[in-house]
């Protein structure tokens, strides 16, 4: 049987990141996409190189065609522009908006079949968008935001507490942007949640503040550290996990920008929500009870996120 094919549109930092996960994970052959002549076709070279080494089998090929993604069982997208020290993710719009016309064309066009995951930012925005530019089913177009946001709950909880990262489950939900909700009573150490742990002593009220509003700024303390660039070894591992729950029908469950129709009182609209990924696409939207504060959350992250599509229809008039 053939290899799967990832295809990778954009091959900066992120994509960079993705195929050489792609490949040490053995989960397809790989072909880099980016309009940037050279960069694509260099990386690729670089981590086919690392295969003996590595010991992976895997092509891997860059390319400035379309035409080459022809037939891609997934693509990943990281084209446009990342954010500078001072820029919100918000700032991104106009410029990768239009980028993701170009992707949106290019994937409906040679690779229509293909499970897409958008992590280009303003990520809600980006992921409607690019929906709406390449007319693919909804259940086969997706943004990569929960899994990370998430990742990085539980990295600070595992390292608050002192135990083994795999013991830690959290919840974040709605748009990936300072509206984002880490849901601190659907996350547990060990199958206990974070209210308890509280009472029973282990950690106290304010820390598990502050860790939430550490999460909440996670994206902007890696630009800060950074300077030239952001977050890509965390963001391009939670967009392979997505990748390869629907490539081996894993069904995991993990929180992604699906879109909703429905559920949670929305009708039509990409926001990050738990979903179920497996051979299907998004084959389930999870909904989960609130309560009023956490309602009340969710709420402003969705009406952040609208505006932020109400600005990509005034942009882009094709867009309704
Ligand atoms: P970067 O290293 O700049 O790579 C972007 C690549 O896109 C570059 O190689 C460009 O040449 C290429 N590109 C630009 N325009 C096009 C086009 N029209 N077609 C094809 N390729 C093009 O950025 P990065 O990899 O660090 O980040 C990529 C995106 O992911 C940015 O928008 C970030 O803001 C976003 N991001 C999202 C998250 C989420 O959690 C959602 C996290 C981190 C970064």
């Amino acid at each position: 049987m053939a290899r799967p094919k990832i295809a990778l549109i954009g091959a900066g930092q992120i994509g960079g990141t993705l195929a050489h996960l792609a490949a040490l994970k053995e989960l397809g052959d790989v072909v880099m996409f980016d309009i940037a002549e050279g960069v694509p076709q260099g990386k690729a070279l670089d981590i086919a190189e690392s295969g003996p080494a590595g010991k992976f089998d895997a092509t891997l090929t860059g390319t400035q065609d379309y035409a080459d993604i022809a037939g891609a069982d997934v693509c990943i997208v990281t084209a446009g522009v990342a954010r500078k020290p001072g820029m919100s993710r918000d700032d991104l719009l106009g410029i990768n908006l239009k980028v993701m016309k170009s992707v949106g064309e290019g994937i409906a066009q040679h690779a229509p079949d293909a499970f897409v995951i958008c992590i280009t930012n303003p990520l809600d925005a980006m992921v409607w968008a690019l929906r709406e530019f390449s007319g693919l089913p909804t259940e086969k177009v997706c943004g990569m935001a929960g899994v990370l946001d998430s990742a990085r709950f539980r990295h600070f909880l595992a390292t608050e507490f002192n135990v083994s990262m795999k013991d830690v489950t959290a919840f974040v939900l709605g748009g990936h942007g300072d509206t984002m909700v880490p849901l601190v009573r659907y996350s547990t150490v060990g199958g206990i949640p974070l209210p308890d742990l509280v009472k029973m002593g282990w950690t106290t009220q304010d820390k598990l503040d502050a860790i939430v509003q550490r999460t909440r700024d996670g994206g902007a303390e890696i630009v800060g550290l950074l300077k030239t660039g952001s977050a890509f070894y965390a963001p391009a591992t939670s967009a392979i996990e997505m990748a390869e729950s629907y490539l081996k029908d894993q069904k995991r469950v993990l929180p992604c920008a699906a879109y909703v129709d429905g559920a949670y009182g929305l009708d039509g609209f990409y926001v990050g929500v738990p979903t179920v990924i497996g051979a299907g696409g998004v084959e389930r939207v999870v909904e989960i009870s609130m309560n009023k504060e956490e309602q009340a959350m969710f709420d402003s992250s969705v009406k952040a996120v609208k505006g932020l599509v109400d600005a990509c229809k005034a942009i882009d008039g094709s867009l309704s």
